[in-house]
Formats: structure tokens, sequence, C-alpha cells
């Protein structure tokens, strides 16, 4: 089974943010040669593949994602031939490089973008989604990062309004328009002849508009985002991509599904489409963010039944396609302060236990570095603090619209992008290693403890419990490839499934509370063998046998049945 699929689909998937993995010359920055001198260190966690978040020019005002030129190395992150040294160097250690690709907008000082603001008449003035303002006020949409809330903003010369669902500095691009399309095939183009191996694709349900922006059905689309993700075009769109450039190549491609329900993903990747490989939804965010607890004394801040449930329907929802899992990434504040409870005794089994999810879960796991150290949510305190325009634009707005900025800001400590986007732990040494200067975005204090160094010397570590977790998936086909049943639906506190295939079984069951938890137990687990556990005591067949399965605060096993 494993020889005939696709490299991507047995992969763990290592998230880079390269502004905050390693600084090689003291401005504070991570950069391309820092991210080259732990090329090893990445190898030696037995990941296939690096995706790096945005690395092309841009003045930064989403620290990337406003690109100013799809074709260059961002100056802060190095050179052409900084990035050449790094993909040969990724690919002679037998991992695949992953790049991200941001073309629902450009910066608004791309080329094209400068040019088109000029006058109606510029050749690029297409290139983007304009409302001219004899037409009278724009037809209301809002804007994930305006202090102001609207996504458009108006433009003196062309006396019209350009479009941007994100901020004000990043316009959206006229997908409509098929100059718009082919530049960006090109784009794509030259960066498989220089070798990637493929894209994670930013934003892609919302490329697609109805050019006539009609008013939005808000009966329809209440909160106004979900519209933008439902655009007339966008399978046209994908499709005409993957046969103009992803199947010549032979790319992979990971969508990010903003706005996209797990009933809606097979549509974006069921290979017969032949538009994505993947997609991932916004769902633990959701889940972590907008649910109540299942019970009072859980323990646990969200709804864990929630949680097993929209895992369950994008296992289900992808159809014939592959699944993407996730818990954290770049937009979402650390894992193990929003899934557990990370600090204390707890870390170090929550940790494992997160760790021990992902792992066993079908589908390629993206897996944000710093989470396989134990990396925590810095929870600033003063808006002073912050660097992401989410935060500061929302706080803002809220301020504007008289808003509660001070609850605003209070809610942030858990959710917040920078809480993922402060600098990568590497040792006990000042800024933790991460750089000689004084960094970009605050290191988190606890890296005196929360390090890789230090974990390295312990062979119980988080950092190394993460190794032997994926060098059990690679080992074992059915964790890897089988079937994915959920069992114990109702349970408040345990997440349990059985994962089939190859004529092995695995009983996978996880403790997401910090009390001791039950559940049933389930045939041949007595007789069968405990192939990880993150407890340090033996989870041996007296622990199967008494009709069920008793589980301590965060515990996890992982079961090969008989
Ligand atoms: O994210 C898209 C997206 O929907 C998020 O912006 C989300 O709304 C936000 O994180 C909630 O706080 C992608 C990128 O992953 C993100 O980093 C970019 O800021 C955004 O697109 C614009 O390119
Ligand atoms: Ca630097």
């Amino acid at each position: 089974m494993e020889q005939q699929e696709p490299w991507w689909k047995g992969a763990v998937i290592y998230q880079i943010y390269p502004r905050s993995f390693k600084d090689s010359n003291g401005d504070g920055v991570g950069d391309l040669p820092g991210i080259l001198s732990k090329l090893d260190y990445v190898s030696s966690l037995g990941v296939d593949a690096i995706w790096l978040n945005p690395i092309f020019a841009s003045p930064n005002d989403d620290n990337g994602y406003d690109i100013s030129d799809y074709r260059k190395i961002m100056d802060e992150f190095g050179t052409m031939a900084d990035f050449e040294r790094l993909l040969d160097e990724v690919h002679r250690r037998g991992m695949k490089l992953v790049l991200d690709l941001v073309v629902n907008h450009t910066s608004d000082e791309h080329r094209w973008f400068r040019e088109a603001r000029r006058s109606r008449y510029n050749p690029y003035y297409n290139y983007y989604h304009w409302w001219p303002a004899e037409k009278g006020e724009p037809p209301m949409r809002k804007s994930y990062f305006d202090e102001e809330g609207s996504a458009w903003r108006y433009n003196e010369a062309t006396d019209s309004y350009y479009l941007h669902y994100f901020s004000r500095k990043q316009p959206d691009l006229n997908w409509e328009n098929p100059d718009v399309r082919g530049e960006v095939y090109n784009m794509m183009s030259f960066w498989f002849d220089k070798g990637i191996d493929g894209f994670r694709m930013d934003s892609i349900p919302l490329i697609a508009k109805d050019p006539a922006f009609p008013e939005i059905d808000l009966e329809r689309y209440p909160d106004v985002f979900s519209y933008y993700a439902h655009g007339p075009r966008l399978h046209e769109y994908l499709h005409e991509m993957n046969s103009e450039v992803l199947a010549p190549y032979g790319a992979m491609s990971v969508g990010e599904g903003s706005e996209i329900k797990p009933e809606e993903a097979a549509l974006f990747v069921e290979p017969e489409r032949k538009e994505l490989n993947m997609l991932y939804g916004f769902g633990p965010s959701a889940v972590r963010n907008e649910t109540e607890p299942d019970d009072g004394d859980s323990g646990i801040g969200y709804s864990l039944i929630a949680l097993k449930e929209m895992f369950t329907a994008w296992d289900e929802g992808v159809g014939d396609g592959w699944p993407a899992v996730y818990l954290g990434n770049h937009d979402q504040a650390r894992m193990l302060s929003r899934f557990c409870i990370d600090d204390g005794v707890y870390r170090d089994v929550s940790a494992k236990m997160l760790a021990t999810f992902l792992l066993t879960m079908r589908g390629t796991v993206y897996w944000f570095a710093g989470d396989e150290t134990g990396m925590r949510n810095i929870r600033f305190e003063t808006i002073g603090e912050y660097k992401d325009v989410d935060t500061l634009n929302n706080y803002k707005r809220i301020e504007n619209e008289g808003g509660d900025a001070q609850a605003y800001l209070e809610g942030q400590k858990l959710i917040a992008r920078d809480n993922a986007r402060t600098p990568f732990q590497w040792d006990a040494s000042p800024n933790a290693g991460f750089t000689d200067g004084t960094p970009w975005i605050e290191v988190n204090p606890d890296y005196k403890t929360v390090n890789v160094a230090a974990e390295e010397k312990q062979p119980g570590s988080v950092l190394n419990y993460f190794r032997r977790a994926v060098r059990l998936r690679k080992e074992c086909p059915a964790i890897c490839y089988g079937s994915y049943t959920l069992i114990e639906k109702e349970n408040p506190r345990i997440y349990a499934y059985l994962r089939e295939g190859e004529g092995e079984r695995y009983l996978i069951a996880l403790n997401f509370s910090p009390h001791d938890a039950v559940m049933q137990a389930v045939l041949g687990a007595e007789k069968g063998e405990t192939v990880l556990h993150n407890y340090d005591d033996e989870a041996g067949a007296e622990r199967f046998r008494e009709g069920c399965l008793q589980l301590r605060p965060f515990e996890a096993v992982v079961r090969k049945l008989s």
C-alpha cells in the first residue's frame, strides 16, 4: 500500500514561521540561513517535509502575507542564493519543501497595485477589484483586519474603492481577469522550476468574487465572512490551476480552507475533481473559541464532544480525498495552551497527549514548530507588546466602535496569533538562542526550561516522545493509512478511536481532562500490546482487564490489539 501512495499522504509536515525560527545575523529577525543552520535538527525529528510561511519580498504589514514581489526573497530573510542552498540541503536530507502561495491579494506596494491605483485606464487597474464612486457607497463587505471594519478603501486618483478582505495594505486580486490567473500560474512555475515540491495556499476559497458585488444574503451568511468562500467560479479556477501547473509538475497542494465546512471539503480534494490534494479548515479554533464545556467537572475549557465531531466530520467530509490534520499554526495560539493545561505537573503529559493524538490520526499531519518542545502562549498583558496586524487593528476597531477593548485584550491571551509567533526556544542562553540581537517579538520567559537543548538531554522529554510518535506512525501502516473509527462518542473526557488496516488494529485512548476518566474496554485490548504511552509506568494488560479502561489526567495510550 505504502509504495503506491504519493509522498504527502504519509507525511508529517513541519511548519516553520521563518521570522521566529532562527536568526543568523543578529538583526533579531529569523532568516533563511538560520533555518539552514537548523536543518539537522528538523531532520532529526523524522518529519518528511517543511512548509515555510511566506518568504517573499514584503513590506511586512502582515508578516509576509502582503507580497510586493513574488519572485524575490524578503530582504530580511536573505537572498535567492540562500533560498537555493536551503532547498538543496532540504532535499539532500531526504525532505521536501513546500512554500506559501498568497494569491487572494498582494501588497499595496506590489508593482501591479502601484500601477493600478494611478488611473482607471491603467492596464493593471483590472488586476484588482474596484467599486466606482459614481455608483454610490459600495455594498457592505467586512474586513478581517481593518481598523474601521470595511473591506473597501477609497482611492482618490481613480475615484473608486478597492477591495481588501484583509488589511488595507492587502488589496484583493481580480481572478476574473485571465491575465491575473496567467501571472499566478507563471509565478508558480517559476518556483516549481527551482525545484520546490508544493504549495500551501493561503485563503484559497476566497479568491473568487462575484464582480457585481451583490448584497450579501445575511440569512445564509450571517457572519458575512462565510460568504467570501462561496464565489461563483472558485472550482473552475482551482481546476484550471491544477491542469495548468499542479498536475504538469506533479506538485503537492494544500489549501487553507478559510470558511469551508467539512461537508464542502470533498469538492476541493476528491482526486477525480483534479483541484487540490488537501484542505484544512478552522475547526480547531472554532471548537476552542465557540463551544461550552460538556460537563462542568471535566476541567476541559471547551466541548470535547464537539472536537471529536469536528475531526470526524472532516475525516468523512473529504470523501475519496485525504484529510489534513492539525491543532495549531501561525494563526492560532499554541495548541498546548488552548486544548490542555500548559503548566505545572500537566505540561509534560498534556503536550505528549496532543502529540499522540495528531500523530495517530488519519491524514497528513501539519506540525507547528515548537509544539514538539511543548511551547506555550506568552499571554501579553498590554497592547504595546503585540506585533500582529490582526490584534493591533481589531483592538483599534473595537476602541473606535466604543467596545470593550480591555475584554478583547484579555481574550487575546488565549487566542492571539502572536502567542504562536514568539521565537523558537533552542537553549537556555539569552533570547533562547534565537538571536544575538534584540528579537522582533519578545521571547517567552519559560525558555530557561522549555527548550531543545534541555529536552535533548532527557530521554523522557516531550521532544523525544514526539520523535517516538513520529517513528511509530512510520512503522505502522495502519496508523498512517488505515481507517479511523470514533468510539466513545459521548464520553466527555476521553477521545478514543480505532485505526485499522493491513490486518492490524490499534486502539488510541486519550484523556483530554485533568481528572481521571473511564471508558468501556475494547475487545482484544487485554491481550494486546501498548506501543506508545505518555506516563512513565507500564500500561500493561491489567489496565485493560476490568471491563473498562481507566485513564489518569491527560493520559494517552496507543494499544495494538490482537
Ligand atoms: O489566514 C486567513 C484567515 O482566515 C485568518 O486571517 C484568520 O481570519 C485570522 O487568523 C483570525 O485571527 C491567512 C494566513 O494564514 C494569515 O496569516 C494571513 O494573515 C491571512 O491569510 C491574510 O493573508
Ligand atoms: Ca536575521
